[in-house]
Parts: C-alpha cells; sequence; structure tokens
C-alpha cells in the first residue's frame, strides 16, 4: 500500500550559515526523499512566533522565535513515501547530544536550540505548515 507523504523541512539559521544546505539535501536526496520546492528566505520575529505557536507556553519561545528569525533559513517540501516519520528519522533527536550517529543532527547540531533542521511532526502539521511558507 502507498503512504505518498509531503512534509515540511527547514535548514535553520546555524546549518544555512555554516552553508550546510547542499549537505542537508543530499541526505534527504539520497534516502529516497524529493524536495518538490524550496526557497531560501529570512523571516521576522512574528512570522517565527505563527509557525511556533504550538509552544508558546514554554520557557524557550520568545528565544527560539528570536533565532528562527535570526538569519536566513531555507524551507523545503520533502515528498515520499512516510516522508514525514522518515524525515524526523533522517533528522535524529531535538537534542544533538541524544541523536543517533549519521543524523542531521548528531552530524551538524550544536546545541538543543542550534540544532539545524526542523520537520513537521505529523501529517496535519505538515499541511499548515507548508500552507505557511508556499501558500502565498
Ligand atoms: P523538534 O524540533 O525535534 O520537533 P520540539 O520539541 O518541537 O522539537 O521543539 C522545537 C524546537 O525548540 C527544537 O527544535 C529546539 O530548537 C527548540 N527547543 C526544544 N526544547 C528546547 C529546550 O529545552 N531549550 C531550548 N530550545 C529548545
Ligand atoms: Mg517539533
Amino acid at each position: 500500500m502507498s503512504n505518498l507523504e509531503q512534509t515540511l523541512s527547514i535548514v535553520k539559521p546555524d546549518a544555512v550559515e555554516r552553508n550546510l544546505t547542499e549537505d542537508i539535501k543530499k541526505i534527504f536526496i539520497n534516502n529516497d526523499l524529493k524536495i518538490v520546492n524550496s526557497k531560501k528566505i529570512h523571516i521576522s520575529k512574528e512570522e517565527a512566533a505563527d509557525f511556533y505557536k504550538v509552544h508558546q507556553a514554554k520557557p524557550f519561545y520568545d528565544e527560539l522565535c528570536t533565532y528562527l528569525s535570526s538569519g536566513p533559513i531555507f524551507v523545503m517540501i520533502l515528498e515520499g513515501e512516510g516522508a514525514i516519520a522518515l524525515n524526523r528519522k533522517l533528522m535524529g533527536a531535538t537534542n544533538p547530544k541524544d541523536a543517533e550517529p549519521n543524523t542531521i543532527r548528531k552530524l551538524y547540531g550544536i546545541s538543543i536550540d542550534k540544532n539545524s533542521v526542523h520537520g513537521s511532526d505529523s501529517a496535519e502539521n505538515a499541511k499548515i505548515e507548508i500552507d505557511l511558507f508556499f501558500k502565498n
């Protein structure tokens, strides 16, 4: 049975700044995820606050929104079989210290906040996040 999905991936400011976008794209492509749309953008703190609003009650929310808006990011729509879970697997755990070997966060993450990538965590959020960035 086919389970073709789309999910949103973001290369966060720490990784764009270190020129890791192409290396991260290769990891997705080499694992059967297709990049069907992408763009490099620099969002405002208000846009970051909207994107991360599920975390608004967290103590690190303000810092998180400041960080995501601190420099350019590279946003992508990834498509493939089980793309949502596959992307999460390729990303690794939120804290790079806890991430499995060869995951993006293990390879490139600096800290729990500068962890190089974002990925949608469910079909519902994938749709919301894709619409936020790619539905003019
Ligand atoms: P995820 O990115 O693995 O889905 P979430 O729990 O959704 O992790 O958190 C969103 C983002 O918030 C994380 O990627 C990370 O950058 C940041 N974050 C999560 N927990 C902490 C924390 O305890 N301190 C600082 N930043 C955090
Ligand atoms: Mg999350």
